[in-house]
């Protein structure tokens, strides 16, 4: 039926959206990244409402970022690198503590950029794992590496509740609905280079414009 076409969700095609991510001159379009963050959090609901804590998290964060997109100096926030130009030269960031600008875009990329790496973890380790290989793990592991060091205990505990109930290694891979478990390994080795790059690319923006850790 229609109704079942329009909750077809190909994981693929949200990764593809990274691709369209770089500028010619490597920089990162906002308004793919948040596409792609907004494929993901599609997926992430179709996996159950569990996770809702941590769509509804990354939704607030995309809208956002949309809200200066769409707003009246939406001019400033075409690429990730224009942002936190535009952000810092007017001083719409709050630099060591929570000041007049909570919600900076900078601020609020940083977070999605964290997670960003956290995904990049956990597709590789989905990519190379075997059929008796636990998600539940892989994502803990992931997680541990990566966003877990930015997350007070509260939010560590609940996350970690949350991964025990991801499906197993077989139904992932079926709601990514690439196809073969064959297929949905090759259609990670294409994306993970591109995932990784928009990875490093925001990593050194903000490395050089000492920003790694805006509150
Ligand atoms: C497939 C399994 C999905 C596991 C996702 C792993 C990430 C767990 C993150 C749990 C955190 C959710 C609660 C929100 C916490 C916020 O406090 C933090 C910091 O923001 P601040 O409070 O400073 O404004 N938010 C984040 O760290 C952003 C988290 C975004 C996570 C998006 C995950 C999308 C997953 C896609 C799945 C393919």
């Amino acid at each position: 039926s229609v109704a079942a076409d329009d909750q077809k969700f190909c994981l693929q095609e949200v990764l593809d959206t990274f691709k369209l991510c770089l500028t010619e001159n490597k920089e990162v379009y906002l308004e793919h990244y948040v596409a792609g963050w907004r494929g993901l959090v599609k997926f992430l609901s179709s996996l159950g409402s569990v996770f809702g804590f941590i769509s509804k998290d990354a939704v607030n964060k995309i809208k956002i970022l949309v809200g200066y997109m769409e707003g009246e100096n939406g001019s400033q926030y075409v690429t990730i690198q224009s942002m936190v130009k535009y952000e810092l030269e007017n001083e719409l960031v709050d630099l060591t503590k929570r000041g007049s600008h909570p919600e900076s875009g900078s601020r609020t990329l940083l977070r999605l950029h964290r997670a960003l790496r956290w995904l990049e973890l956990f597709l590789e380790r989905l990519r190379t794992s075997s059929e008796d290989s636990k998600t539940s793990v892989m994502c803990s592991e992931s997680y541990n590496e990566s966003l877990a060091q930015h997350h007070p205990w509260v939010i560590r505990k609940t996350a970690g509740m949350a991964f025990c109930v991801l499906p197993g290694r077989a139904a992932f891979f079926e709601v990514m609905n690439v196809g073969t478990p064959e297929q949905v390994v090759a259609m990670l080795g294409e994306a993970l280079p591109l995932i990784s790059e928009v990875y490093q690319i925001t990593e050194e923006l903000y490395t050089q414009n000492n920003m790694l850790d805006l509150p």
